[in-house]
């Protein structure tokens, strides 16, 4: 998968998908990052890539000339790449859409910086705005950088066989399990003792109830979505019953 994004900081995103698994990936060549700086299509003698809002107020946008020459040469060198403006007034991103959004071949991430930018580009030149979370961020960077490692993960070939498994938590809807490493004992805390019991079936019983009981105590909406069947209604209920004595 190709991935072309659109930033003032390159540095800033080439080095974060520089590391683990997505660094490993883009060595491989299973995913190609271009980073296009509007800063490099500025024309003016000052190289200016920000701009006053009309109607006036605090802070500035990014400068129309030179944001949307580096979208354009972007596109030219990702033809088949649908453009995504990350920006706080987008939908939300889901584990779903890093799904979809995993099947492409090439994808455009565009990171607004200042306020962010000009309506008209977003309805000439983008064809999608995504948020990743109901927080406020100093750029669009970070967004990419979290929305290309999510989907990253996804492409062939990027994960192992255990990391892909583990995947299938959140798609499944569910919380993850508590996990436990070595010494069996920290301070006055022990390991489950049906984690050193060797029994693969009561171990996959006990890590169900925990990611179902965790789901329930911390993101009940997620259960609300989704009808249990009955060997997990009766986990949910064990755990429920256990929590309250
Ligand atoms: C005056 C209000 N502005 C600043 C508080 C609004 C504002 C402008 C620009 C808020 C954030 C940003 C920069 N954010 C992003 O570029 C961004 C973002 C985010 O802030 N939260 C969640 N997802 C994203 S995707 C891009």
């Amino acid at each position: 998968m190709k991935w072309g994004i659109v930033t003032l900081f390159p540095t800033m995103v080439a080095d974060a998908l520089a590391h683990g698994v997505i660094g490993k990936a883009v060595q491989k060549g299973l995913v190609e990052l271009a980073t296009f700086n509007p800063r490099a299509y500025a024309t003016d003698i000052h190289q200016t890539v920000d701009d006053r809002p009309y109607g006036g107020g605090p802070g500035m946008l990014m400068r129309v000339e030179p944001l949307r020459a580096s979208i354009a040469d972007a596109r030219t060198q990702l033809r088949r790449a649908p453009v995504v403006y990350l920006s706080p007034q987008g939908e939300m991103l889901t584990q779903t859409l890093v799904h979809e959004l995993s099947e492409l071949p090439e994808l455009i991430m565009v990171c607004g910086r200042y306020e962010g930018i000009d309506e008209r580009v977003v309805e000439l030149d983008v064809d999608r705005e995504i948020s990743v979370g109901d927080f406020v961020l100093s750029g669009g960077e970070p967004a990419a950088i979290a929305m290309c490692d999510a989907i990253g993960r996804l492409v062939p070939n990027v994960l192992g066989h255990v990391d892909s498994a583990a995947e299938d938590s959140f798609s499944n809807g569910l919380l993850d399990c508590p996990h436990y490493t070595r010494p069996e004992q920290i301070v006055n805390l022990r390991v489950p003792d049906v984690l050193l019991s060797g029994h693969h079936g009561e171990i996959a019983k006990w890590r169900r109830k925990q990611s179902l009981g965790r789901t329930w105590l911390r993101r009940p909406e997620m259960l609300e979505k989704q009808e249990l069947c009955g060997e997990d209604q009766q986990l949910l209920d064990e755990f429920v019953r256990e929590s309250k004595s």
